[in-house]
């Protein structure tokens, strides 16, 4: 037996009490008890821990964790040129400030994510015929619409995303074929000029570690800051493959912030070959913790953003055949010892007892006008239990009335639900549940699940 509880923050409460949709979509508690929400750990060391979102996700038990678990989120598609202006002159805005308004009520930082790209972008762009002069009116257009529409509400604009090739030469594309390399110059000039407080960025991958791409990104924002163009970061991708994080991933950053420039892990995934073992996802979170390890090390970089937090949620499956499991928390939003690890490397509980690696995740099934069903499901990965014990205290008077696979005892808001006798193992890799009937009026706000 071992405890494990987890944090609970007000943001929770209020996303738990928010709609009707989310109760019935459950919620879920992080992984240990001793660890408060990676936003907090993160923001008692000054750091960004962020998540790529998809705006038509931000509700349940989705929009649950994107809320508690992080202080900044960036919008994963809603910002790229095809979202916002789709035909010339006709934007669309909604997605990204959906993700715009789910920060604000959530305190959260938005990364804005991007402005100049050689992909997804529209194709009356892509496809259109421009002379130079008018591609720099329509770049500059663009830039100082979405920019000026989110003036005072963006912490940092990735401007220019991916503009190397991999052997450090500038990759041709609309803009460097169009305007020449001092498109990304003028692509941060307007930019400044359309929000002057925030931070603005070049993004790439595969510069994460010291190597010609990541020296071709450095010489270009020594320059940069050698004539007075305004940069104030770059944005390391970090779209990982297990085990191999570079070697000289913190020397990367550091050089980087040695030229007066905040660094951000701003895409971090680590994924792996199907299927995913209890191997595997030590190994992802070993490298999870030597990426944040490396951020926290060096004061000027900002922080880790994952793109994407969840396993449901993650572009690599669709693009790496046989790859995924890439992100801290499983297609159930369960989190995955990657998600310990974060913890840990900012601060949170470390020494893992034996049994610990499982979780307690409760969930509304069904909800009615005076009544619900709830269900709590137990799962070890890289733990175990010979026995357990669930425990949490109900928010909003609500009442157990029944449970099945365990015994339940309610006194006041104090409910314990131990193992039945035919449940109490839960070996490494496996889950069970249990299920109770309750009442509720008012609201029945999701409560943070202690297993011991
Ligand atoms: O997560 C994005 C995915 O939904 C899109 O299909 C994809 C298209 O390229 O873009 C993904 O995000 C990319 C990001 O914007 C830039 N760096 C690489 C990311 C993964 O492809």
């Amino acid at each position: 037996m071992r405890s494990l509880r987890s944090g609970f923050s007000l943001a929770s409460a209020l996303t738990g009490l928010a709609t009707l949709g989310a109760l019935l979509a459950g919620a879920t508690a992080p992984a240990r008890a001793a660890d408060a929400p990676l936003r907090d750990l993160a923001a008692a060391k000054g750091k960004i821990i962020g998540s790529a979102v998809n705006p038509a996700k931000l509700t349940g038990t989705y929009g649950d964790i994107a809320g508690r678990e992080f202080n900044s989120v960036t919008p994963d598609n809603a910002m790229k040129w095809e979202s916002v202006e789709p035909s010339r002159g006709t934007f669309n805005w909604a997605p990204a400030d959906q993700v715009v308004a789910f920060a604000t009520a959530h305190g959260q930082q938005v990364r804005g994510h991007t402005l100049v790209w050689h992909s997804q972008n529209p194709g009356w762009l892509a496809n259109g015929t421009w002379t130079p002069a008018q591609l720099s009116t329509v770049l500059q257009d663009h830039i100082t619409a979405e920019v000026g529409r989110y003036k005072g509400r963006i912490a940092a604009w990735d401007v220019v995303n991916e503009a190397f090739n991999e052997d450090g030469t500038y990759r041709s594309s609309i803009w460097s074929n169009g305007l020449g390399q001092d498109y990304i110059a003028n692509a941060l000039t307007w930019a400044r000029a359309a929000d002057p407080g925030a931070k603005l960025y070049i993004n790439d991958y595969n510069v994460e570690g010291v190597n010609a791409k990541s020296t071709a990104l450095y010489n270009l924002v020594r320059s940069l800051k050698e004539r007075g163009v305004p940069i104030d970061g770059v944005g390391l991708q970090a779209h990982l493959i297990l085990g191999q994080v570079p070697s000289s991933l913190q020397q990367n950053i550091q050089r980087f912030a040695d030229l007066g420039v905040d660094v951000a892990i701003t895409e971090l995934d680590v994924r792996m070959q199907l299927p995913s073992t209890a191997a595997k996802l030590t190994q992802q979170a070993a490298d999870y913790k030597a990426v944040m390890d490396a951020c926290v090390a060096v004061s000027r970089c900002t922080g880790v953003t994952v793109w994407g937090f969840t396993d449901s949620d993650s572009w690599v499956p669709d693009v790496f055949d046989g790859y995924g499991a890439a992100t801290p928390y499983d297609e159930s939003f369960t989190p995955k010892p990657a998600y310990r690890a974060l913890a840990g490397s900012l601060g949170g509980g470390t020494t893992e007892p034996p049994g610990d690696g499982c979780t307690a995740v409760y969930s509304v099934v069904n909800q009615w006008n005076s009544g619900f069903t709830g269900q709590v499901r137990i799962s070890c990965s890289g733990g175990a239990l010979s026995s357990w014990r669930a425990g949490w205290t109900f928010g909003a008077g609500q009442r157990i009335t029944q449970s099945w696979n365990a015994n339940c005892t309610q006194s006041g808001t104090a409910v314990t639900c131990s193992n039945a006798s035919y449940n109490g193992t839960v070996p490494d890799g496996s889950s069970v549940t249990f299920g109770f009937n309750g009442s509720w009026s008012g609201s029945n706000p999701v409560p943070v699940v202690t297993l011991s």
